[in-house]
């Protein structure tokens, strides 16, 4: 059951797609308290008892039990993923509180919200809205999984990638042109390495303008992404949100021209600064600048681009043109001292780090909406979000039956319906390839199916155990993206020694691909977690709620990552009996059931570890060098059957939008009849070949 609440005013963000009236009884559960005057906001206070857990918040630090800390919704551009981060791109503002009664509540409000989960007060669940005009939703289930099942019923369905984006892609801050491109594709392709899509990061653009292309070193781009798609290639292009200010630049005059772009306090096109020096930001809470801006992608998609990542979208702001004048100011009275005492340095130095992504420049930053001049802080989590949508509703009336690969960086609850998010800078640190496993299961309880990390890590210099054991875990993420930054260490498959291992891993991912877009298209189409933590499963069982490191990966698998260095094996907890694989190639794993209970299990830099669940079935394929290729005609099916499996494989074209057909389903049924195992198939469209327990 939903109920709304709603306090003030409605500020219709666009979240929800659910129609519902607001209750008029008093919310249960919480205590309600108005802020003071000066805060003007509200308190929503929860009393937890030992045992309540809270998961959800998406994308956020920590573990996936989130209960302990607090975080605060909060768009920011922040690459230090650390533990007392807060905030980082992304604004999800729905918890599940797995307590005597189990709840969800989501705060669609687009400014800040802070979720003190027994951080000030060990007992306490602290909800603070910054404002009197937002809703409040409840959700009460007797089940976990229910709760998550009705908030995606009221957030609406996820947005379905196509079906290539599911493949292997390799990205870099830095490959600057074409002849880059081609040595990144000749060092995959040369060596046996699938590969589906290769990035193309600012350096692509004309002096960092949207919507332009570097002639020099991309003389042809048509050609070249028309060339590359004959090899099973995509080009994804980087958009990022600030416009460069540049006379004769078309989307610089049209956009002031046309009343495009976000305002400063005296109504004129505010000025800030980022990757091409000073810009305007167009303002996405206008329906006609989402409309103008998103069919700008049409430039690039006559070129044969199909798909896009939205960067900078929080959005990210070096400097504004006012705040590095005050800054200016500042340093100036400071120079102006005859001495500078150890006060006076701390003082310089918190000037200059302060000037970026200030919350006193978005203050300064004015958005137009139904007549009215809104302050950017008010509705600052909606930004990235407005921009995916742009795009996204662009690409509908570009493209009206393609599947356009796009995802962003900035999000809010609502946008999961028109793109997938990756999550920002990471570094290539353990650390970080275990946050990403526990960020996994808080993103899709938020709709953002289509997700992952930069695997390998972003920042710092990555090594090859550890590209290795992140590509081992990114086999299961929708999003299967390495990314880089400049400077660091490459790290792509190739550069590494141990090539066949690098070949079997990548290999994996696309002979599992008819179990995982399966489950990834019947995640969205029936708005189920992809990755979910054990508990989710096990609700009964109060061992499988304290597993912070294990996933559940669609209806039949889970996954125990190996996440720190030099490890040659990991305690796992099973919740049930198991069917245990140490998978090193598809010729070559070791099988074995095992008993529920902990085990601590052997496993090698180049093994996968993964488990199926008892009366459950995974089909897989021989795996080919990207997804245009691969054939799902005849299948290997795994499973572990002590009675009877049935499996619903989701079989499309991947490509265009028809995914709600009944005929893309095929029901795959194993009896066991005393030794033997008989098969049975709802259609004659794959051959199965068995291979159960
Ligand atoms: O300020 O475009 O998160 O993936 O490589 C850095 C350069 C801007 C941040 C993105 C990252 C991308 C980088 N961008």
């Amino acid at each position: 059951m939903i109920k709304k609440y709603c306090f003030g005013e409605s500020v219709n963000t666009g979240a929800t797609v659910l129609k519902l009236d607001s209750s008029q009884e008093e919310l249960s559960y919480f205590k309600v308290k108005k802020q003071d005057q000066d805060t003007k906001g509200y308190q929503f206070i929860y009393l937890m008892d030992e045992k309540t857990q809270v998961f959800g918040l998406g994308e956020n630090v920590r573990g996936m039990n989130k209960r302990g800390f607090i975080y605060e919704s909060h768009c920011s551009d922040d690459p230090n993923h650390d533990e007392g981060k807060r905030s980082l791109y992304g604004a999800h503002n729905f918890i599940l509180i797995r307590g005597k009664q189990n709840l969800g509540v989501f705060i669609d409000f687009p400014g800040k919200v802070r979720f003190d989960l027994g951080y000030t007060d060990k007992d306490e669940i602290r909800i603070e809205v910054d404002g009197e005009d937002f809703d409040f939703y409840l959700i009460c289930e007797h089940s976990i999984s229910e709760i998550a099942k009705r908030f995606r019923n009221l957030i609406g369905k996820s947005y379905v990638a196509p079906k290539w984006a599911l493949g292997y892609q390799q990205s870099r801050w830095s490959y600057k042109n074409e002849a880059e491109v081609e040595a990144v594709i000749k060092g995959y392709r040369e060596n046996k390495l699938p590969l589906d899509a290769v990035y193309l990061d600012i350096d692509y653009m004309e002096r960092y303008k949207d919507f332009t292309v570097n002639k020099k070193a991309f003389p042809d781009l048509k050609c070249f992404a028309k060339h590359l798609k004959e090899q099973g290639i995509r080009l994804v292009p980087i958009i990022d949100a600030g416009v460069k200010i540049e006379k004769g630049y078309d989307v610089y005059e049209e956009g002031v021209k046309e009343d495009y772009f976000c305002k400063d306090a005296n109504g004129k096109d505010f000025i800030g600064a980022v990757w091409p020096g000073k810009v305007h930001f167009p303002d996405f809470l206008q329906e006609k600048t989402r409309r103008w801006f998103g069919d700008k992608y049409k430039v690039l998609m006559d070129m044969g681009i199909e798909g896009f990542w939205n960067d900078m979208n929080e959005p990210a702001l070096f400097y504004s043109e006012e705040g590095l004048k005050e800054a200016f100011e500042a340093l100036d009275q400071l120079r102006a001292l005859e001495n500078i005492g150890i006060d006076e340095y701390f003082e310089m130095q918190n000037i200059m780090g302060s000037i970026q992504n200030s919350e006193k420049d978005y203050g300064r930053m004015y958005h137009q909406y139904n007549g009215e001049m809104v302050c950017h802080n008010k509705v600052h989590n909606l930004y990235g979000y407005n921009m995916t949508k742009a795009a996204s509703e662009a690409f509908d009336r570009i493209e009206p039956d393609k599947r356009i690969l796009l995802f962003s960086r900035a999000s809010y609850i609502g946008m999961h319906r028109y793109g997938g998010i990756w999550t920002g800078d990471n570094k290539s640190w353990w650390s970080h390839l275990k946050m990403n496993i526990q960020m996994m299961p808080g993103l899709n309880l938020c709709g953002f199916i289509y997700s992952g990390a930069d695997l390998g890590g972003f920042g710092d210099h990555a090594t090859e155990d550890l590209v290795m054991r992140w590509l081992e875990f990114g086999i299961f993420t929708p999003l299967m993206r390495n990314h880089a930054a400049i400077g660091t260490r490459e790290q792509e498959a190739y550069r590494f020694k141990d090539l066949e291992g690098f070949r079997n891993i990548l290999n994996l991912r696309y002979s599992l691909m008819p179990y995982l877009y399966s489950e990834y298209m019947k995640a969205i189409l029936e708005d189920k977690m992809y990755f979910r933590p054990i508990g989710f499963d096990y609700e009964e069982d109060e061992m499988a709620w304290q597993v912070e490191d294990q996933l559940m990966v669609g209806e039949s698998m889970m996954i125990a990552p190996i996440y720190t260095q030099n490890a040659k094996g990991r305690y796992v907890y099973l919740p049930s009996d198991m069917l245990m694989l140490r998978i090193r190639s598809m010729e070559d794993m070791d099988r074995k059931v095992m008993e529920k209970g902990h085990h601590y299990i052997e496993v090698g830099l180049n093994e996968v570890l993964c488990f199926i669940k008892p009366n459950h079935l995974v089909p897989t394929t021989n795996p080919s060098l990207c997804i245009d290729t691969l054939k799902e005609d005849k299948l290997n099916l795994w499973g572990y059957v002590t009675s009877e499996a049935t499996y619903m494989l989701y079989q499309d074209d991947g490509y265009t939008k028809k995914y709600e057909d009944e005929t893309h389903y095929t029901k795959i049924g194993i009896k066991k009849q005393e030794e033997k195992y008989e098969l049975s198939l709802s259609r004659n469209t794959v051959k199965i070949n068995m291979n159960i327990n």
